[in-house]
């Protein structure tokens, strides 16, 4: 295992759809295929001593995810040498934008961003492209057409993930039904909510047994999480699923409905996404039935691809995480090798 990866030793196979969670493949960057990058020449780089200046907008720090995501950049490039410019966009897109202008205005050797929302991005994109300095999408893609304005992206497969929540529903639930699902989405127009409601719907949408009662976004955060199940709550008496779009939602949903008198995890079924540790705790305590993974720690990776681009070495033009998923029975166990 790599050190952004986690082991599972003891694991039963039980529920567990991947070989190995946690553990991000190691791609070997060099072999891959992919267009050839002419070298940055982003104007050099912005601190003058020959080292690779990267520029890194990050989406905020809505999450415990973005928590270790950002702590993740921040230590690889530390470790790799790399001089990291840091911006953090607080969830909008503007602020995105105009750290990604300062940076082409510094030039940075490459930039790096994680997209707070699909679309909208080109304008800047092709600002980028015209002063020469390569864009690593990170973490959330975009929906551009012209795939050209970024060498590369790397993060996970959020339709996967969601059809792995799906699974996990459709399995869990041997009983007729009806259940009455309700969804806490992420933020609006982002690529894990779109995603991943894609990946759920495509599988629970098969089974007749389900209903979806109430979707609505709480921005992925715990705040809003917490908020908006305490109106599903109000206004829907018979809830037997929420599918949060990420774990700070279903434990501030978990809130709610403790509040309300219910008991989460077994009044209703709650799965989640993502795998932070209070999650795992949450699972250990009967609270979360199941989650699934989604990896943050793709900081090595990352900066590997900075190297790579700034020599003007060829890379994937898309780089995916691994990951697993875990049920209560597993929690226990899992919970000291959780790294997030
Ligand atoms: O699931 C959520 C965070 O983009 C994968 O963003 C990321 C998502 C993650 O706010 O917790």
């Amino acid at each position: 295992m790599t050190a952004q990866g986690s082991s599972h030793p003891g694991l039963s196979r039980r529920n567990f759809t991947m070989a190995l969670g946690a553990a991000l493949v190691a791609v070997p960057l060099a072999a891959c295929g992919g267009e050839k990058k002419k070298p940055s020449g982003g104007g050099g780089s912005g601190d003058g001593n020959g080292a690779i200046t990267f520029g890194f907008a990050q989406v905020g720090s809505e999450s415990g995810w973005r928590t270790a995501n950002t702590t993740s950049i921040k230590e690889s490039a530390k470790k790799a040498g790399i001089t990291l410019k840091f911006s953090d966009a607080q969830q909008k897109q503007e602020n995105q934008i105009a750290a990604i202008r300062s940076f082409i205005t510094q030039k940075v050797d490459v930039i790096g961003f994680s997209p707070v929302v699909e679309s909208g991005w080109d304008t800047v994109l092709k600002e980028a492209r015209d002063a020469k300095i390569p864009v690593i999408l990170t973490d959330r893609a975009v929906d551009s057409a012209d795939d050209s304005l970024y060498v590369t992206f790397i993060g996970s497969d959020f339709v996967e993930e969601g059809r792995r929540a799906g699974k996990w529903l459709v399995e869990d639930t041997k009983e007729d039904g009806p259940f009455n699902i309700v969804v806490l989405e992420g933020t609006t127009g982002s690529a894990p909510a779109n995603d991943r409601k894609k990946g759920f719907a495509e599988i629970v949408g098969k089974d007749k047994r389900f209903r979806f009662i109430a979707s609505q976004t709480g921005d992925f955060t715990r705040a809003k999480g917490k908020e908006v199940m305490e109106s599903f709550l109000k206004s829907h008496k018979d809830i037997d699923v929420l599918f949060a779009h990420n774990d700070d939602m279903a434990i501030g949903a978990i809130q709610a409905i403790e509040e309300a008198g219910k008991k989460p995890g077994e009044d209703i079924r709650i799965v989640s996404i993502d795998g932070i540790k209070e999650a795992f705790q949450a699972m250990a305590d009967g609270k979360i039935n199941t989650v699934v993974e989604c990896n943050p720690l793709i900081g090595p990776q990352v900066m590997d691809l900075v190297k790579k681009v700034a020599a003007g070495e060829s890379v994937d033009k898309r780089i995916e995480a691994e990951e697993g998923v875990f049920t209560q029975d597993q929690a226990e166990a899992e919970l000291p090798n959780r790294k997030y």
